[in-house]
């Protein structure tokens, strides 16, 4: 294990993005602002089913400004030395061309994938990445509020409403999705999983079986801790605190917090709660001097645009970072 995560606990900070169907929404449904913090999480602030959610946002998420090259030059420039991106968040579309159906679903939403016009958006911003010799990490959601067989596709979708769901299902689409990730993207450096509960973690999601290939596939991967619950526990490589910094660290495992520039993930049109440079560096600062990793979100929007503030933010890092850095 030492062996696997030494480049992680040099790395100290990494980007994470959030991009996908939500991004297209922006926090508001149908004219209405949802003030939640996460607007990735609007199909649950505003109870939409998939259907009218792929309907509605599928075509305005366009991805027409997309630079990826862009996008790994500004976290490079920032000193980043990793990037996790949301390979399919909850709402369960992926920003890969999965080859995974799940027949009943794909006559609700007609298909399981964002990219616009066939194209594989995540592969293309993690060859970017690659190119620029970042580490690539995939966040992968084991909640789905699509599929048929998951744990919440039913509660958001009545077309379901007399499918009994099968688990065995939902957990090989899990584990081929994984193999995917894992199998036709180069090097695969974090699997950044999202997220148990009490009475859903380890087996609920097949865990051993996919380690197990896992290792196999990318024997040398850091896989999160959210396999099972609890933000803090011990299981997996690194523990996961969320827009929070534990007080005295975690001692005796390795972590990382991951942090929002505004209040969101995912892309707003009205969180403006940007935080200033210095209290970024705060953050940051007391993170790693703590020992954990900094793993600072930019939510882009559907157009593939990351924010300016978010962009300001960076580059201002980033000359902090040519003067204090190491490297
Ligand atoms: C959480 C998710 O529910 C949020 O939307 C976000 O992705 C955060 C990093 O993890 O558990």
């Amino acid at each position: 294990k030492d062996h696997r995560m030494e480049w992680f606990r040099k790395a100290r900070f990494g980007m994470f993005i959030h991009w996908g169907l939500y991004s297209a929404a922006g926090g508001s449904w149908q004219g209405k602002q949802y003030p939640q913090h996460y607007a990735e999480w609007i199909q649950t602030w505003a109870t939409v089913p998939s259907k009218s959610y792929a309907t509605e946002l599928k075509p305005k998420f366009t991805a027409a400004k997309l630079n990826a090259n862009e996008w790994a030059t500004l976290a490079k420039n920032a000193g980043m030395q990793y990037v996790v991106l949301t390979s399919r968040h909850h709402e369960g579309f992926s920003l890969f061309n999965s080859k995974q159906p799940f027949s009943v679903s794909n006559t609700i939403t007609g298909g399981t994938n964002i990219s616009p016009k066939g194209r594989d958006l995540y592969g293309d911003i993690v060859q970017a990445f690659h190119k620029k010799g970042l580490k690539v990490g995939a966040y992968y959601s084991l909640l789905d509020w699509q599929h048929p067989d998951s744990y919440e596709g039913k509660q958001f979708n009545s077309e379901l409403k007399d499918h009994i769901p099968d688990r065995k299902v939902y957990k090989e689409y899990l584990y081929q999705q994984i193999k995917e990730l894992a199998t036709n993207y180069g090097k695969l450096d974090i699997l950044w999983l999202d997220f148990s509960s009490k009475n859903r973690q380890g087996e609920t999601w097949g865990t051993k079986r996919i380690l197990k290939d896992l290792l196999k596939w990318q024997p040398d991967i850091i896989v999160n801790n959210r396999f099972w619950n609890g933000l803090e526990n011990k299981n997996g490589d690194i523990g996961t605190p969320e827009k929070y910094i534990p007080p005295t660290g975690l001692p005796g495992m390795d972590w990382e917090v991951s942090h929002t520039m505004n209040e969101s993930y995912g892309f707003s049109n009205h969180d403006s709660k940007w935080k200033s440079y210095d209290q970024i560096m705060r953050l940051f600062l007391e993170t790693v001097s703590k020992g954990g990793n900094f793993l600072l979100n930019v939510g882009p929007d559907a157009a593939g645009t990351i924010p300016e503030p978010a962009v300001k933010l960076l580059h201002s890092i980033g000359d902090w970072m040519k003067i204090n850095g190491e490297s």
